[in-house]
């Protein structure tokens, strides 16, 4: 009965958008969940901007369970609503926005999970979609930016995260969520002028880990500088610092302070709010979003759904960040 209250294309013979399925009509909690209760991209038959999961964690180093979180992040994500007041933009009104459903990923081979993550991305850019991926653990960023960079060369990139995940191998293992940059860095995959972390706290196994990943050209936004200088002036270097670039977004969502996202692999103490990064995200308005991914919810270590609740904000902040790009263009 649910499935007949949720429009189609086909059935309403529209070039609207479909929207998510009508809360008055069908209360949030009822239903399969899709993100924001959006229509299934195989219902809308194409669309501008495509919610793909991810569920792969076999990079992560110590707490498991990241496989769950595209599962979870559709389920925190049913109390998301249509209008967004702080950019001003309905995303699902302006463009459409539909969930991808989750790519099948080979739980036992990394290398072949990265490709097929890869195939999967191509499949939606090939079909007109920007991608908004919810992970997953930050390994997967890898073929996500090998893919950015086949279609605009290398990119900037701003990486939220505690930790600066440039290191070079765990175990002799190359592919982990604590090296993808590092990876990405010597594939060329990014612009090196235009390369930011933000959130970085937290002890490192050494100094050298600072001086290799300033050699790759990253800049440190520490979480420290943040509570130091503000929203504000940080979103305003921020900018300069990508200018007009294709910009790649990943946010590893232990970026916030374990007290907004307990539920996640590595967390670390002294953390952003999740106020602070949806300011920050905000501050970015009008920037050349090209793909963004948000990552390392590992529902088995969350309470009442904090982190996939502040996942779920963080990618519809991402959502409309892209809407509000394709309105204006
Ligand atoms: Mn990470």
């Amino acid at each position: 009965m649910i499935e007949a209250t949720t429009a189609t294309a086909a059935s309403t013979g529209s070039t609207e958008p479909v929207g998510p399925v009508d809360s008055s009509k069908v209360p949030r909690f009822a239903g399969i969940a899709t993100f924001a209760r959006l229509p299934r991209l195989e219902d809308v038959g194409r669309a501008d901007i495509a919610v793909m999961g991810v569920p792969f964690d076999s990079g992560v180093s110590y707490r498991p369970g990241a496989r769950f979180a595209p599962a979870q992040i559709r389920e925190a994500s049913r109390l998301l609503r249509p209008y967004h007041p702080g950019l001003d933009v309905s995303p699902f009104a302006a463009v459409q926005v539909a969930d991808a459903g989750d790519i099948a990923c080979n739980p036992y081979n990394i290398p072949e999970a990265l490709d097929a993550v890869q195939e999967g991305a191509s499949t939606l850019l090939d079909a007109g979609s920007k991608i908004v991926t919810i992970g997953g653990d930050h390994t997967i960023a890898l073929p996500l930016l090998r893919e950015m960079k086949r279609r605009h060369g290398p990119v900037a990139l701003l990486h939220f995260d505690a930790h600066l995940d440039t290191w070079d191998t765990y175990f002799g293992a190359d592919y982990t969520h604590g090296t993808p940059f590092r990876r990405a860095f010597e594939e060329d995959l990014l612009d090196t002028e235009a390369l930011a972390h933000a959130g970085i706290r937290g002890p490192l196994y050494s100094k050298d880990d600072l001086t290799d990943d300033a050699r790759m050209g990253f800049g440190i936004t520490t979480a420290m500088d943040i509570m130091n200088e503000g929203v504000p002036a940080v979103v305003q270097a921020l900018r300069e610092r990508i200018g007009d670039r294709p910009l790649y977004i990943s946010i590893d969502i232990d970026c916030l302070d374990p007290a907004h996202a307990p539920g996640t692999g590595t967390p670390e103490a002294g953390g952003m709010t999740s106020r602070e990064l949806l300011a920050i995200l905000r501050g970015l308005a009008g920037t050349n979003i090209v793909g963004a991914d948000v990552v390392e919810v590992a529902p088995a270590y969350d309470h009442a759904d904090i982190t996939a609740i502040a996942a779920s904000h963080v990618a519809y902040e991402l959502v409309s960040l892209m809407a509000l790009n394709g309105r204006s263009a």
